[in-house]
């Protein structure tokens, strides 16, 4: 403790240059953070150096998206040093948790595809996986929201202003980004056409380390994160013209590249930016890759038992086509060979089914964006129609590919015509790639019967599933310590990195004393998120309330408006009187809506105009209190969820690829309440579907109600309670003087079709609702079954998830001596 304490008062004063003696957290949250890098670094460059020295096979996965949140706490525990810590700064005068709060969450990314990357390198890193992060360091992360008269209002996330205490930036080794230019033909010694594309601009790339440990194996493995600069201060020309300025507005407009994420959610955002931030990103990459392997192999066809790539959904998968041009141009290999070459080293995860997500570029922007990419997709394209002529004309597709040919080139080409001539990037990611995996048992289905119905008979083999995980280091042991503490006191604390340990809390389940113990763990939590709220809000929880939560993206998929039905139908029965049996709860809500998303900032805006009714109605508030979490972000769910007690995962069947708070709240002690859908329905089959509130129309008898025609008309005629709700937020109950401002969502149910199914699934939620309500009641059953909820989520770590991986798609193992865990 005493060598942590020196470290951290010299980086007060040489490396922040302060004095030690005036107690500013923010300068001993930063010393902290620094003493904390140095514990890491040293174990960092011993982990590259092993790389080498074992020729190791290396996983490289590239994702456009991070949401990494904060690191000091999650380091402190992977390195065990967590109490040293806490004492150190205690003597020194500070509470860890306040300096904690000094930090700002990384967000650079949207949700859950983000999330997900960071807890699969965190599972990299504890497994012993030689494995590295590849994205953009974004000047700004996704948006900060606030809530302002209801309404969402966006702020620009400068993540980075004070600092990043964690990252190394290499301005030493950067890499050239070209765009646009023109490609020139010429033929080489044996009389064969080549191309030679020379570029219009350049940008450099430079890289940003950021170290991610694993858990006390000293293993640590790298995120790089690239930033755009300029190349102007090397262009003397353009300065010694005199035109100073002029260079400077040019380095400006250059960096602008890896200024900021694009905000969106589900909904593809075709913008010349955003396809120059996925070109940026994948060259530097690539870069990147290719100048490590050459160190020690001069052959390109040994490339695919050296590196293996995971493109994280379509953003990345302009790699394909820049490898393919690397391999061509630069390093004169036939077609087939670098084709082969890529194919066996690419992968590629789908993450939605939904079709406005899947990413589409016009054929006229990377015509002129990136001129030699679009030739080499031409001719993949071209290369590969030829191959489903022949297989269609084969005997193993049958007679209806063979009939259907036109059809069926159409349908599977890289080029759609219409609306715009423009790339698929799917289809190209699937084309390149071995292996196609989607991310969770029903979405991987869905993918080989209907969004890639073609490629699955094209390709039988390619497409599998992975079903996603989360990392038990953040998302229990350090977010829940109460309840951690009491699980290590039990079963010992192996289940932080064999989270099937879990399991042994089974016969625990029956213990009256372990339950109250349980209970207690979860009450502390719940007083500690009253605490955090009364700060931030100023609002005073009642612990003894359910703890009702539904926090992601704003979404009409993921269906916030049928909770918010709910808790208008229990609002009206109790201001009725019908509800003598109410069971008291709070329902809490959070998310950001994409801000170019009409339909989702105004379920936000109905949300807070429910809440403020509800709360100021002194006939119902003691029994129902709505609660709006402002700017939903990874350490707000770090909070929350291991205060919740029902979680809410009730997006349309067949419509959340998998979900992975659903995996966070559950290993925390939460019930569910949800849909057949995504991962929520593996996590039934794992715990026992009776332990949680299933309910809702499967997937199928969506398909077969659309297929006869759905009239959410008749719902809205046929049920009271459903009419009341409605008619209450289309007049202007909960929007007293702005008449018709919720109509939009009534509309969109009543006469536009209801593409959701919230009117279809709303009666059998409600029924749902009741028996948590009726559960809740008898704490002792309920505690009992959050119990098992948690003792049974062993499948749900990211350290299965990124074994299945590595076993399954890369064929790469863990380094020697880190297989059991433990580190040299
Ligand atoms: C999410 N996708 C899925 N996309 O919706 C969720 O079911 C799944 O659990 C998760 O991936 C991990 O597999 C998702 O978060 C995005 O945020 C994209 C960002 C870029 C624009 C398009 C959406």
């Amino acid at each position: 403790m005493e060598g942590l304490k020196k470290d951290v008062i010299r980086h007060v004063v040489s490396s922040l240059g302060s004095d030690y003696a005036s107690k500013s957290a923010y300068n001993y949250y930063n010393a902290l953070a620094l003493a904390v890098r140095d514990r890491l670094i040293d174990n960092w460059i011993k982990t590259q150096r092993s790389y080498y020295d074992e020729k190791a096979k290396r996983v490289y996965y590239l994702s456009l998206e991070y949401l990494p949140g904060k690191s000091l706490m999650n380091n402190l525990h992977c390195l065990g040093i967590y109490e040293t810590a806490r004492k150190a700064m205690s003597d020194l005068g500070f509470s860890l948790e306040d300096l904690a709060e000094q930090e700002w969450d990384a967000g650079l990314g949207n949700g859950g595809l983000g999330r997900l990357a960071s807890c699969f390198l965190d599972s990299m890193a504890t497994l012993g996986i030689p494995g590295y992060g590849y994205g953009i360091r974004y000047d700004y992360g996704i948006f900060h929201q606030v809530i302002e008269d209801g309404k969402q209002v966006e702020q620009a996330d400068n993540w980075m202003r004070v600092g990043n205490p964690w990252a190394y930036e290499r301005g030493q080794h950067l890499f050239p980004v070209r765009f646009f230019g023109e490609v020139k033909n010429w033929t080489d010694e044996y009389g064969r056409l080549r191309h030679t594309w020379t570029a219009g601009d350049t940008v450099l790339a430079m890289p940003c380390d950021m170290l991610v440990p694993g858990w006390d194996n000293h293993h640590v493995i790298n995120m790089r994160l690239w930033s755009a600069r300029s190349d102007v201060e090397f262009d003397l020309d353009f300065f010694n013209t005199g035109n100073y300025l002029g260079a400077v507005e040019e380095k400006i407009f250059d960096e602008k590249i890896s200024k900021v994420l694009y905000p969106s959610d589900q909904i593809e955002e075709g913008r010349e930016l955003r396809l120059k931030q996925q070109y940026f990103f994948v060259t530097a990459t690539i870069q990147d890759i290719l100048r490590r392997f050459r160190k020690k192999h001069q052959d390109m066809t040994e490339l695919p038992q050296s590196v293996a790539i995971q493109l994280n959904d379509t953003h990345p998968a302009i790699a394909i086509a820049e490898l393919m041009r690397i391999l061509l141009d630069e390093d004169l290999l036939d077609w087939e060979v670098a084709w082969d070459i890529c194919v066996s080293t690419f992968a590629y995860t789908n993450h939605t089914i939904l079709p406005e997500a899947l990413e589409t570029w016009p054929v006229s922007l990377l015509e002129r964006m990136l001129p030699r990419h679009m030739q080499i997709i031409y001719e993949i394209n071209a290369r590969f129609l030829r191959e489903v002529e022949r297989v269609a004309r084969s005997e193993d597709c049958g007679q209806l590919c063979h009939r259907d040919l036109d059809h069926l080139k159409q349908r599977v080409s890289l080029i759609q015509e219409r609306p715009i001539k423009s790339v698929r990037m799917a289809h190209l990611a699937i084309i390149g790639s071995h292996s196609v995996n989607g991310v969770a048992a029903l979405h991987t289905e869905l993918l080989k019967a209907r969004v890639f119905d073609d490629f699955q008979r094209l390709y039988p083999q390619k497409i599998n599933n992975k079903t996603n995980g989360v990392t038990p280091r953040r998302w229990l042991w350090s977010a829940n310590q109460p309840l951690s503490r009491l699980i290590a006191s039990h079963i010992g604390t192996g289940f932080v990195r064999n989270l099937d340990e879990l399991t042994q809390l089974e016969p625990l389940a029956a213990d009256p004393a372990f339950r109250e113990a349980w209970r207690a763990a979860k009450l502390e939590n719940k007083q500690r998120l009253q605490a955090y709220i009364k700060r931030k809000l100023m609002r005073e929880l009642h612990t003894e309330h359910l703890f009702d939560v539904h926090i992601k993206r704003i979404h009409e998929y993921k269906r916030q408006v049928l909770n918010l039905l709910h808790v208008v139908t229990a609002y009206n029965r109790l201001r009725h009187g019908q509800a003598a049996d109410f069971t008291p709860r709070t329902v809490f809500f959070g998310g950001k809506a994409a801000p170019s998303y009409f339909m989702a900032k105004r379920i936000i805006h109905a949300i807070n105009a429910v809440a403020a009714t509800v709360n100021a109605d002194s006939r119902v508030n003691d029994k129902l209190q709505v609660v709006y979490l402002p700017n939903y972000c990874v350490s707000q769910a770090e909070r929350v969820i291991p205060a919740t007690e029902l979680s809410e995962q009730i997006s349309t069947a067949g419509m959340e690829a998998s979900g992975t708070g659903n995996m966070k709240f559950a290993l925390n002690g939460a019930l569910t309440i949800g849909t057949w859908d995504g991962a929520t329905i593996e996590m039934a089959q794992a715990i026992g579907p009776e332990l949680l509130f299933i309910f809702g129309m499967r997937e199928d008898e969506l398909v077969s109600l659309r297929q006869h025609g759905y009239n959410p008309m008749l719902y809205y005629h046929g049920d009271e309670e459903l009419r009341e709700a409605l008619d209450m937020l289309r007049s202007d109950a909960f929007s007293p003087g702005q008449h018709g401002l919720f109509a939009p969502l009534v509309d969109n149910l009543l006469h536009g079709g209801d593409r959701f199914f919230v009117l279809a699934d709303y009666r059998q939620y409600l029924g749902a609702q009741q028996d948590v309500g009726r559960l809740y009641l008898d704490q002792e059953e309920w505690t009992r079954r959050s119990i098992l909820n948690a003792a049974r989520m062993g499948f749900f770590s990211s350290d299965r998830a990124i074994s299945q991986y590595a076993r399954e798609i890369w064929d790469v193992a863990p380094m020697a001596g880190l297989q059991n865990g433990k580190g040299a």
